[in-house]
């Protein structure tokens, strides 16, 4: 009978630890996702990622100035490409990076002004940068993505107002 009690407490032991850390990490998940509205990078809408070449704004891969310094690069992500993989803007400019995949998971990294996004098949990510500094800033693809995932990079020019 003692001996029985001591395997029960000592099975309990266990037992609440395995039921509280997953309600735990279940609680972690809905506050963030609820509350403190962390989603997927990339919950700025749905496309068709077979219909890129005719949904906008992805139809014209590019950088627009939509503003006084400011500047949106809408990007198409592909093995084993960016599109476009050079953008030019002026020092101090706020560029909004708009890019999706066309066909498997992508990631777009730019480790000089910390973006660092995934770029999922079908979602569209929307991430914002600033560039002050004059210089080459190289991005490329975080998510292995096939046979020539390295080869899968670009530049952000900065260059010097004038
Ligand atoms: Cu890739």
């Amino acid at each position: 009978m003692r001996r029985g009690t001591t395997i029960y407490l000592y099975e309990l032991a266990w037992i609440l630890p395995s039921i509280a850390i997953p309600v735990g990490m279940l609680v972690a998940l809905i506050v963030t996702a609820f509350g403190a509205g962390i989603h997927v990078p990339g919950d700025e809408g749905r496309v068709d990622p077979t219909k890129l070449a005719v949904t906008s704004p992805f139809d014209q891969p590019g950088v627009f100035e939509v503003g006084p310094g400011r500047y949106e690069a809408r990007m198409v992500a592909g093995t084993w490409f960016f599109a476009p993989n050079e953008i030019r803007v002026p020092a101090g400019s706020t560029v909004t990076f708009v890019a999706t995949s066309k066909d498997v998971v992508h990631g777009l990294f730019i480790p000089k002004v910390n973006v660092n996004v995934m770029l999922l098949p079908g979602w569209v990510a929307r991430v914002v940068a600033r560039f002050d500094r004059p210089g080459e800033y190289p991005f490329l693809c975080h998510e292995y993505c096939g046979i020539a995932h390295h080869t899968m990079w670009g530049k952000v020019i900065v260059e010097p107002r004038s």
